[in-house]
Parts: C-alpha cells; sequence; structure tokens
C-alpha cells in the first residue's frame, strides 16, 4: 500500500469544546501523521468555495454558517492509503450511524457538527490540500 496524502478539519464544535487533541490523537493512533497544520478562522468566502460541491443542498446556508462559527484547524494527513484511512476513523457523516472507536461517534454533536472532514478521493484530497495550504507549509 502507498503512502498518501489526506485533507482534514478539525471542526468549529471540537475547537468549542477543546477536543484539537482528542481529534489528533485519534488520528494518529489510526496510523496518520500530521505533516502540516494550522489553526484558523474560515471566512465565509473560503467556507463556500470549500463547500461548493454541496451548494444545492438544502444544508448548504446552515453548513457555511456552522463553519465560520469559530475556529478551525485544516491540517495535511500522510499515511499508508491515507483517504481511506481517515474516512474509516471518522465514521459515518451522522453520528448515530458512526462505528463505536470512530471520531464522529466519539465526539459528534450532530450530523452537521459532526467534529471532523476528510476527503473523500486522492483527487479531491490534493484540491483541498491546495486550498489552504502552500507547500513550504507542509514538511512531510
Ligand atoms: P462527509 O463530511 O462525511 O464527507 P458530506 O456529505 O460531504 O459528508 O457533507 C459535508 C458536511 O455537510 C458534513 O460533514 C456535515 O457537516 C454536513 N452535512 C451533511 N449532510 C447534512 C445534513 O443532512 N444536514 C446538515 N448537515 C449536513
Ligand atoms: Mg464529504
Amino acid at each position: 500500500m502507498a503512502v498518501t496524502r489526506t485533507f482534514s478539519i478539525i471542526k468549529p464544535d471540537a475547537t468549542r469544546r477543546n477536543l484539537t487533541g482528542g481529534v489528533t490523537r485519534m488520528l494518529e493512533e489510526a496510523g496518520l501523521c500530521v505533516i502540516a497544520s494550522k489553526r484558523i478562522q474560515m471566512s465565509r468566502q473560503q467556507a463556500e468555495g470549500f463547500y461548493a460541491v454541496h451548494k444545492e443542498r438544502p444544508f448548504f446556508g446552515d453548513l457555511v454558517a456552522f463553519m465560520t462559527s469559530g475556529p478551525v484547524v485544516v491540517q495535511v494527513l500522510e499515511g499508508e492509503d491515507a483517504v481511506k484511512r481517515n474516512r474509516d476513523i471518522m465514521g459515518a457523516t451522522n453520528p448515530a450511524d458512526a462505528a463505536e472507536g470512530t471520531i464522529r461517534k466519539t465526539y459528534a454533536e450532530s450530523i452537521e457538527a459532526n467534529s471532523a472532514h476528510g476527503s473523500d478521493s486522492e483527487e479531491n484530497a490534493k484540491i483541498e490540500i491546495d486550498f489552504f495550504f502552500k507547500p513550504e507549509e507542509i514538511v512531510g
């Protein structure tokens, strides 16, 4: 299996509850290394751009409001099969459906305030990493 990269966000519901370390520890214990990390306040423009794929969904406005409601931690993660590994440890979008031991089962408050984002494909991981990081900010 190849070592690859993915993009992660620790969402505002998690930073608000001081869970940056808790979420990061679960990522690390799943075999992922944090090779870039920064805490930012996402602008409305950034959130709308990042989630543009969902702009026709009924929850889009609420999602943008939520993602800009407090600080987030954006990260680049590296490890074997990183996209799938991250999706597996994150768990299902709705915490009610997430498996035991996953980040969302452990920490999420709701289907919207679900503590973590993870890229859904290698292609999107590259796009999302470039959206938030300059190459020199990533130290693998
Ligand atoms: P994912 O984060 O598991 O990949 P997506 O379908 O890509 O799930 O949705 C992006 C984000 O939009 C979710 O993580 C969640 O915060 C929010 N979201 C998804 N579905 C709903 C919904 O039905 N109601 C409210 N928010 C939702
Ligand atoms: Mg998604």
